[in-house]
């Protein structure tokens, strides 16, 4: 499973949660995941405005200090990248970030309610969809843009989606998105466009490349494919013991090790959490600890009798909806929304 020089240089430029940080229940902010498409826009907050038109009766703009007037909200969301989980796909899949299970990381966001804003704008009677357009650009598939993703008029108008401003209590960090960013509860995290500069109401499915083109489920290049919304239902654990420098597995005295973990979905909350040693053969319950929110992860523990030997930890998370994740990789070209089952090699030794 050879690593090409390409994606090496995007693997170090945009980082993972050091796994042992899924034992903080609000990550750090220097811990959380970052993904970064073209470079970290500089941008002077006070010569920066949010325009938002389109089909809407009143356009506005907006200064960062006339956002932060409005009404504030502070939520706590569990941001995943749909691309986590690529580098573990068997097969000639596309070149991208290759993430292993590190993508993700749960923060409490503060910022403006954006329902309120577009219902003062007044969206036009055929509305269909809003674009979120950030001020950073590149080239991608061959093809020069803004970062630009949409939501339909119902999904945008949902109130936990925020414009947001903060994040962990301190204004936003420029990789994170500095001034503003949106924040969609529950979507992975393309959808979550930073470094806003303008949201538009139209009337047509937008047909920007971030949209249009990437984030499909596609069989092949020439399928169609579905686009990619909602995070699947995914489980962590904190590594137990101490690891092994180069491959990370683990070491564990013999005896009781009470393992602890994350488990998160898009599609509602998660209802069971499962953990297997011997590779997914067999399955015991674990305890799921209260949310810390609707849109934030799970705290789950098992305790765990540590025999001698070596093993293969696994956990499982299935959400209210019933879905459940499965133990290998589903198979799409662009390696996406792949929530197969962590597996952990633990040797136990005195
Ligand atoms: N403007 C802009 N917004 C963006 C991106 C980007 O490259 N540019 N990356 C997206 C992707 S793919 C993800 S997974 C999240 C990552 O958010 P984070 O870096 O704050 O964790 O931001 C999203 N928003
Ligand atoms: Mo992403």
């Amino acid at each position: 499973m050879a690593i090409p020089l390409e994606e090496l240089q995007l693997a170090a430029r945009n980082h993972g949660l050091p796994l042992e940080a899924l034992r903080y229940s609000v990550t750090p902010i220097g811990l959380h995941y970052l993904l970064i498409h073209f470079d970290i826009p500089a941008v002077d907050a006070d010569a920066w405005w949010l325009e938002l038109g389109g089909l809407v009766e009143r356009p506005l703009t907006l200064s960062l200090d006339e956002l932060k007037a409005r009404p504030e909200a502070t939520i706590p969301v569990t941001l995943e990248c749909a691309g986590n989980g690529r580098a573990l796909l068997r097969g000639d899949r596309a070149s991208s970030q290759p993430w292993l299970v590190e993508a993700v990381g749960t923060a409490e966001w503060t910022g403006t309610p954006l329902a309120p804003l577009l219902a003062e704008a007044g969206p036009a009677p055929d509305a269909a969809e809003v674009v979120f357009t950030g001020i950073d650009r590149g080239v991608q598939g061959d093809v020069e843009h803004d970062y630009a993703r949409s939501l339909p008029l119902a999904e945008a108008l949902r109130e936990e989606v925020l414009l947001a401003y903060a994040v962990n209590g301190r204004p936003l960090p420029p990789q994170h998105g500095f001034p503003l960013r949106l924040v969609v509860p529950g979507w992975y995290g393309m959808t979550s466009v930073k470094w806003l500069r303008s949201i538009e109401v139209v009337a047509e499915p937008f047909a920007g490349w971030q949209q249009a083109v990437a984030y499909h489920l596609r069989a092949d290049a020439e399928d169609e494919g579905r686009p990619v919304t909602r995070m699947e239902p995914r489980s962590l654990l904190v590594p137990p013991g101490i690891p092994d420098f180069l491959s990370r597995a683990r070491f564990v005295p013999p005896g009781p090790c009470l393992l602890t973990g994350r488990a998160w979905s898009g599609r509602g909350p998660v209802e069971r959490l499962e953990v297997s040693a011997d590779g997914g053969r067999s399955w015991a319950e674990a305890e799921l600890e209260e949310p810390l929110g609707e849109f934030a992860w799970r705290g789950w523990s098992y305790e765990w009798q540590a025999e001698p030997g070596e093993h293969e930890l696994c956990c499982r998370a299935t959400d209210a909806a019933g879905r459940t994740q499965p133990l290998e990789p589903p198979w799409n070209l662009e390696g996406l929304c792949n929530n197969a089952v962590q597996r952990v090699q633990v040797v136990v030794r005195g």
